[in-house]
């Protein structure tokens, strides 16, 4: 078989680049591991930069997105049992979608099965060769049978425990990574949202979030310490534990229910540079992971995909490399961006092991710093909805 652009990973990187190209008319093939199902059925991300938003409409699936996802003007802070809200529209005339990751996969997948176009999951054993020439090739088990993919380029959207980050040859990578001593807990509810809109909670317990996908299905996190075991906690303690988080107002609205979800992930910041190596591409988590804090992980992998769609279009139509040759510094400047504000809402909003008295003046201190100041309102609104690529 023989593509244009082979696509490794059928997260939403993949599929977004996939949708990109075919709309340009540029042939690819997605190579999944897992099963459609196993992919849908991940709960993830939830908030979708305004961005993100107009590259899904460009990809022609904005349709379901803009009738059933919720616009947010802005989000709340909780300090202590402080709430203030920062109202994105007003500070600085941009939004963000709560729409769910699932359903943006969905949506994405529904387009390629519509368009005909080749999605081969349950791709076993795929390993990457000769992207280093002209004529670069992936190897894959489909059903015990092996098959060989010629390409002209290959994009690696497979995610932070991917093969394609990990077949490129030692010493061509730097990579730089934090670990964060905590993971969330997170559980799906079908009972309606206690706020209309999110809520990040600082409190000497931890850290929380008040999320939701619908009106009537809500997304709840706690801070956890590492190594703790989704067996310890039942519905009645994840809910105890968050109550105690809230200010009253929050923690006497909550509406509480059993879980359809519940599990942990833990916090890392981590880069790779550079993300281009002859004709192979990283995009997505197979370059980078933030933290969640910032809900920067979905809409990074959709700017990479975008960027990298732009410079795939100039190289096939307007026979310009400059795009590809451009493509690992213009995302870096972004993704670094986006890892600073999200280890920065992290170090703000969470307890942290090690932090002792004058660590926590320093919190408190930017919280009231974010709720004086225009001017430092204006940069998280910035950052929040999303920077220019
Ligand atoms: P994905 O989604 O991990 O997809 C990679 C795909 O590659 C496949 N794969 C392989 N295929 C073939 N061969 C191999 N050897 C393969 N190895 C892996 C995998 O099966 C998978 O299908 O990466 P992608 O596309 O780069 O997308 C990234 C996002 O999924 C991720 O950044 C976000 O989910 C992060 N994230 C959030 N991002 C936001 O923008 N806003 C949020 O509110 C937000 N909340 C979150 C999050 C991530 C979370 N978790 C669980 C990590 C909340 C949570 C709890
Ligand atoms: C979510 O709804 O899952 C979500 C929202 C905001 C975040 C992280 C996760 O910062």
């Amino acid at each position: 078989m023989r593509t244009q652009v082979a696509i490794i990973g059928a997260g939403p990187a993949g599929l977004l680049l996939g949708r990109l190209l075919e709309k340009a008319g540029i042939d690819a093939v997605i190579l999944e591991r897992r099963s459609q199902d196993y992919v849908l059925g991940r709960i993830r991300a939830g908030v979708l930069e305004q961005g993100t938003v107009e590259l899904l409409d460009k990809a022609g699936v904005g349709g379901r997105l803009h009738a059933e996802g919720l616009v947010h003007d802005g989000v709340e802070f909780c300090f202590d049992g402080d709430r203030h809200r920062f109202n994105f529209r007003e500070l600085i005339g941009r939004t963000v979608t709560v729409y769910g990751q699932t359903e943006v996969t969905r949506d994405l997948m529904q387009a390629r099965d519509a368009s005909g176009a080749t999605t081969i999951y349950e791709a076993e054993n795929v390993s990457l060769h000769d992207f280093d020439s002209d004529a670069p090739t992936v190897r894959y088990t489909k059903n015990g049978i092996e098959h060989e993919l010629a390409c002209d380029f290959i994009a690696g959207c497979d995610g932070y425990h991917g093969v394609s980050r990990a077949s490129v040859p030692e010493g061509a990578l730097r990579t730089f990574e934090r670990v964060y001593p905590f993971g969330w807990l997170g559980i799906l509810v079908d009972k309606p949202p206690v706020a209309d809109e999110l809520i990040y909670a600082h409190h000497e317990r931890g850290f929380a979030l008040c999320s939701m996908r619908s009106p009537t299905r809500s997304r709840y996190y706690v801070q956890v310490p590492l190594g703790e075991r989704i067996e310890d906690w039942s519905d009645d303690r994840f809910w105890d534990e968050l109550r105690r988080r809230l200010d009253e107002r929050a923690a006497e609205a909550l509406v509480t229910g059993p879980s359809i979800e519940k599990s942990i992930t833990p916090l890392r910041s981590f880069v790779a540079e550079p993300l281009r190596f002859g004709r192979l591409f990283l995009a997505g988590d197979a370059a980078h992971i933030v933290p969640p804090t910032g809900a920067k992980g979905l809409n990074l992998a959709a700017s990479d995909v975008g960027a990298l769609a732009e410079a795939l279009i100039e190289h096939y139509v307007e026979r310009s490399d400059a795009g590809i040759d451009g493509y690992s510094a213009r995302v870096l400047s972004r993704i670094w961006k986006a890892e600073r504000f999200s280890w920065w809402m992290t170090s703000i909003l969470h307890t942290f092991p090690d932090t002792d008295a004058f660590g926590r003046r320093i919190q408190r201190a930017e919280f009231d710093y974010l709720r004086a100041s225009r001017a430092a309102a204006s940069a998280l609104a910035e950052n929040y909805t999303g920077l220019p690529l």
